[in-house]
């Protein structure tokens, strides 16, 4: 379990590497978009955690059944009889081999159990989550909806202020209930169906302007899922890629990797996570190929590009290893020799790179780790073979990276 939450083999060498680049970035006047995007880069990478999810809402309005969607697992208890969730506690949660910190709570407005709210309060007190999720039942957004919303401000208030309040992400659950009779299953395209849909979070979007003075991300969806012995059997799911596309865009950077592996419905954010280390390590590398000797050499490089390698592998939701990287390589038909460490490995694929030599211009350097990156989310993102990733290599190489390759787009 250890070995799996460690980032690289090599993890200290790699925190060293990239406490070197800093140094010579913060030597070059101008370079600090670079030293904004080396944060990101680490932030991502090497100080990935879990990310903290907690669920709130309604008794019975689907938050149990929401956290199995979204994990594409049954690993939550839910159940027709209302209160099938009795307690309020954060669980760690491993699913795709990574790990999700959750909390689950009963529902709100529970009658004769005053105390419920308090409970929670203070769960959220004690250990800050990154994004409250709350449930409306979509037969639920205008009826009764203002004491759900006064339970929202007072929770969302209890949860301590870190920079900004707590980001709130409020879901429609239970679309289905919404179709015009005999058309239940997804995928949800009957004309009169949507349009209820629509007005539903429209509705609701109207009371949460309202209650809050903001508009947070609204987002209706279908949850269910069946499972037999551990095995799914049924999969109603529809909009949890966008549920999870908004969850994910409300957590902090140290939470985005975890996250993106965790979500099962989660390929767009891989891929977008996977691009967002190829750009951000392409312009850093750009810096630093560009500043002149005797601060900056090729070995400044293999830092960035080990960073991004990871975090390319990481976000397809495999590990990755010294060895596995020299097998990668050699399936592209780079030559490396066996037993070498990771950085080992990203030095004998730079030297594959055109133009490449004791030193490098900034340009060279960007366009190396531009095709290197390109190669690896073909190849780990994409599925694509080893014939196609060269491929991409190849066609990256020739044309280097396009102006806007810098990583901090959405
Ligand atoms: N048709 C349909 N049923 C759903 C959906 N989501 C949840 N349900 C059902 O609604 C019931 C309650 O779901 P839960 O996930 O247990 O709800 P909860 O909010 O966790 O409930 P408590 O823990 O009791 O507060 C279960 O029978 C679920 O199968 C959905 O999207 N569509
Ligand atoms: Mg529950």
């Amino acid at each position: 379990m250890a070995a799996e939450r460690k980032p690289v083999d090599d993890a200290d060498d790699l925190v060293r590497g990239l406490d070197d680049v800093e140094e010579l970035l913060k030597r070059i006047p101008g370079a600090k978009r670079a030293v904004d995007e080396l944060h990101d880069l680490r932030s991502l990478l090497v100080g990935r955690r879990a990310p903290r999810v907690a669920v709130l809402g309604r008794r019975g309005s689907g938050k149990s059944t929401l956290g199995n969607a979204l994990l594409g697992a049954e690993v939550l208890a839910t159940g027709a009889v209302e209160d099938t969730t009795r307690t309020a506690a954060w669980v760690d949660l491993t699913v795709h081999g990574d790990a999700v910190r959750w909390l689950d709570t009963p529902g709100l407005r529970a009658g004769g159990r005053p105390g419920r709210r308090a409970e929670v309060e203070a769960v959220l007190r004690a250990e800050r989550p990154d994004v409250l999720v709350w449930t409306f039942k979509a037969t639920q957004v205008d009826a009764g909806v203002d004491e759900d919303l006064a339970e929202l401000v007072a929770v969302r208030a209890s949860v301590p202020v870190a920079g900004a309040a707590v980001p709130v992400v409020v879901v429609v659950t239970k679309v289905d209930e919404l179709a015009p009779a005999g058309r239940r299953s997804p995928p949800f395209d009957d004309a009169a169906h949507r349009a209820r849909i629509d007005a539903a979070v429209e509705t609701l979007r109207a009371h949460l302007a309202r209650a809050l003075g903001e508009a947070p991300p609204v987002v209706p969806v279908c949850a269910w899922q069946r499972f037999d012995g551990g095995v799914r059997t049924a999969d109603w799911r529809w909009n949890v890629e966008r549920l999870a596309a908004e969850v994910h865009g409300a957590l902090p950077l140290v939470a985005q990797l975890s996250a993106a592996r965790v979500f099962e419905r989660g390929k767009a954010l891989r891929r977008r996570l996977a691009m967002r280390f190829v750009g951000g390590a392409t312009s850093v590398s750009f810096v630093v190929g560009a500043t002149p000797l005797p601060f900056a050499d090729l070995a400044l490089l293999l830092p960035l590009q080990t960073t991004m390698l990871t975090g390319v592998v990481y976000a397809s939701g495999r590990s990755w290893s010294a060895r596995a990287a020299s097998e990668w390589l050699a399936g592209l038909g780079v030559n490396v020799g066996a037993g070498m460490g990771l950085r080992e490995v990203v030095r004998a694929a730079l030297r594959w790179v055109p133009g490449v030599g004791a030193t490098v211009s900034g340009a060279v350097a960007a366009t190396g780790t531009w095709a290197l990156g390109v190669a690896a989310v073909r190849f780990f993102i994409d599925g694509a073979t080893f014939g196609e990733a060269r491929a991409a290599f190849d066609a990256a190489a020739k044309d280097g990276p396009p102006e806007d390759a810098g990583g901090s787009e959405g």
